[in-house]
């Protein structure tokens, strides 16, 4: 490996800096604050601390590089490219679809990436692993994990750190990137993780403090970790986050967000590489692969005599908020009960939680930030309603309902407790965040809980009315499910919403506005119009839906009943039956991997006897057993096939095909 000086470390660090910046404006998307402030470190552990080859990134005796804080995947992006693992340039494709620069680390997409991390606080762990086996195998390579601060919150983090000092892991030097911010705010208000040092040495670790943009010092803080015999070793270093950027520093509101043009140019005058990073040539490298994105996602699209896709006409004209917003609405309306108390995962502004206090400080005593700490906190507030209050929790649908399943399952499901979860930024909306962060699977645990309610509003209106309705009228355990992104607003205010109990939705016609082409209705009050077909839709799928049936109106004259399936459990089963009967074909259409609504619906089909001996089809629309990617949300949805178009054409199959053996019994499920 080549000696690099402290001063080559600097400039390698400051250049990594402005490719940051620039894959980020690229990406539209993506964490400043926290990759600028690991730069130095990441710098100084690519280029001097660590052993490894880019020629040969499996090379047994390597060094393993642990990302655990997933979130700063481009600095990591930036390590193993200045190493020489592969070109700076080729960062830029960041968080694009099926670019190796994930939004979060995977490890089987790029060379070099040691494991795939996104979820804060389970790198630790991986890298006792790692150390166990390496110690196993005689080896004497180290494994070094880069942690933030914040990430300490997870209680995983502590388990591991046990471990390693319980087995003498002197093969681990973990990092803590200590920025002392993380997204609701500072941590020591979040949850205070302070002091850390005491923490880890009475967990029998070898603790070094340094300046973690000092590179002198870091050059020998990680020379020190090297030589520690008998106990693993944490690094705290103290750092800035955003540093390099006047503007960014010490800036809560640049954890998550990426710089847009201007600021990319004035974010790279002050780190003095303006005539350095050829800031067009990148970006026309970025518009490139995207280009390439676009024309592979078109040609995958179903086609039909003309564009049906949100907002193309000069008709059906559609608005799009974002669903999350109506949960915060419903909390701000409804919060005055004194019972209600709101927890904060760390993700509160975003997911719109935060909002039940927003301008009423009376409040804010009831607003109690729990931290990083899904589990901890799930339990909690098993705790709090179990003591008559109203906990509210809510996190990315994946964090809030999966890392906490057990909790879930015992603590509030077992014991019946009145707790509502917001499984947030579910299915594909998180886009580019990537398939850590993508809830595809949530709705199967949900639903096979006893005693678990499960709603999936369609929209922001029905978010804020089941939210509504969940908070103060429904007794027990209770999750519902909304998207990050901006979908269409399809009931209007006068639609019902009646807990447990599918709406019906027909096209009546075309319209200046898309919600006004279609008429709503509880299911319980519909007569039989003797329709095609029927889609069973749950979330952001329902708009989907509406749009499907207006293309199976408009190229094949078929008619179409939707049904709403907000309510997932308990299921409206009669609905479900009496369309089954009376159209004989059904597609289910769910934003998850297919089977939560699906199979759902199949065992209900199959087991109602009023239905034995008929000609039934069912299709299904949803995730075929695949992990999501990076990517807009919108591309997502174009890349996992859950479209109107593919509603469409799948209704379409089953037409054709019950067309042809009209007069015989088919069970098929497609
Ligand atoms: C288990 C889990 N919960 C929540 C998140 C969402 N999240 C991403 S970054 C972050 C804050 C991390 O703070 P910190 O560790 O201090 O990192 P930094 O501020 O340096 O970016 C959170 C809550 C996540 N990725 N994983």
């Amino acid at each position: 490996m080549r000696e690099y000086s402290v001063a080559e470390l600097q400039d390698a660090a400051n250049l990594m800096r402005g490719y940051d910046l620039v894959a980020l404006c690229a990406a539209g998307s993506g964490h400043a604050g926290g990759t600028l402030s690991v730069m130095d470190i990441t710098a100084a552990l690519y280029l001097h601390a660590a052993v490894h080859d880019p020629q040969n990134p499996s090379w047994p005796d390597r060094d393993r590089i642990i990302w655990s804080a997933g979130h700063k995947a481009p600095s990591l992006y930036l390590g193993l490219a200045i190493a020489g693992f592969c070109p700076m340039d080729d960062v830029v494709t960041l968080r694009k679809l099926s670019s190796p620069f994930q939004g979060h680390p995977h490890w089987l997409k790029l060379p070099g990436v040691e494991i795939s991390t996104g979820s804060l606080g389970q790198g630790l762990s991986i890298s006792v692993g790692m150390a166990l086996a390496a110690r196993l195998e005689e080896k004497h390579h180290k494994i070094f994990c880069l942690m933030g601060d914040g990430e300490q919150q997870e209680g995983q983090i502590w388990e591991a750190a046990m471990e390693a000092g319980h087995f003498h892991l002197d093969n681990i030097i973990g990092i803590v990137d200590c920025n002392r911010l993380q997204i609701d705010g500072w941590v020591k208000d979040v949850m205070q993780v302070e002091p850390l040092s005491e923490k880890y040495s009475s967990f029998g670790w070898e603790v070094l403090r340094v300046d973690g943009h000092d590179m002198g010092k870091l050059v020998d803080v990680f020379q020190k970790a090297r030589a520690v015999v008998g106990k693993p070793v944490v690094i705290l270093a103290d750092t800035v986050k955003g540093k390099g950027v006047s503007f960014m520093e010490n800036q809560p509101g640049w954890h998550g967000k990426a710089p847009n043009r201007q600021e990319l140019d004035a974010a790279l005058k002050e780190l003095g590489l303006t005539d350095r990073i050829r800031v067009e040539q990148l970006l026309d490298k970025a518009r490139s692969y995207q280009a390439e994105v676009d024309r592979k996602l078109a040609s995958k699209m179903p086609r039909f005599s003309r564009d049906y896709w949100w907002n193309a006409g000069t008709t059906m004209q559609v608005k799009m908020e974002p669903n999350r917003k109506g949960f915060g609405q419903a909390l701000a309306e409804n919060g005055d009960d004194e019972r209600v108390v709101c927890l904060g995962l760390d993700i509160s502004g975003s997911i719109t939680i935060s909002d039940f206090f927003a301008g009423k400080p009376e409040r804010a005593r009831r607003w109690i930030s729990m931290g990083i700490a899904e589990q901890s906190a799930t339990a909690a507030a098993a705790g709090m309603a179990r003591e008559g209050k109203l906990p509210v929790l809510g996190s990315y649908a994946t964090f809030s309902a999966a890392r906490n399943l057990d909790q879930i399952r015992v603590s509030v499901c077992y014991s019946n407790l009145n707790v509502l979860i917001a499984g947030a930024h579910a299915g594909v909306s998180v886009g580019p965040d990537g398939a850590t962060h993508q809830a595809l699977e949530d709705l199967f645990a949900m639903q096979g809980l006893p005693n678990m309610s499960v709603v999936v509003p369609c929209d922001i209106v029905e978010t804020r009315k089941a939210t509504s309705y969940l908070l103060l009228e429904h007794v027990g355990p209770k999750y519902i499910r909304f998207a990050r992104e901006a979908t269409p607003i399809v009931p209007k205010d006068t639609t019902p919403f009646v807990f447990g109990r599918a709406n019906v939705i027909r096209l009546r016609g075309e319209a200046a506005n898309f919600a006004d082409a279609f008429e709503t209705c509880l299911a319980t009050d519909y007569a039989n119009e003797s329709e095609d077909l029927s889609i069973v839709a749950i979330g952001p799928m329902v708009p989907e839906a509406m749009r499907a049936a207006l293309i199976l109106r408009r190229e094949f004259g078929y008619e179409t009943l939707i049904l709403n399936l907000h309510t997932l459990k308990p299921i409206d089963a009669e609905a479900i039956v009496r369309a089954a009967r009376e159209t004989r074909i059904l597609v289910t259409a769910e934003e998850h991997q297919i089977g939560a609504l699906a199979w759902r619906v199949s065992s209900i089909l199959t087991e109602s006897s009023e239905l034995y001996g008929l000609a039934l089809m069912t299709g299904a629309i949803g995730v075929r057993d695949r992990f999501g990617d990076s990517g807009a949300p919108w591309e997502m949805v174009k890349e996992l096939e859950l479209s109107a178009e593919h509603i469409a054409e799948k209704a379409l199959k089953l037409m054709e095909f019950k067309k042809r053996k009209s007069t015989e019994t088919i069970l098929a499920t497609a």
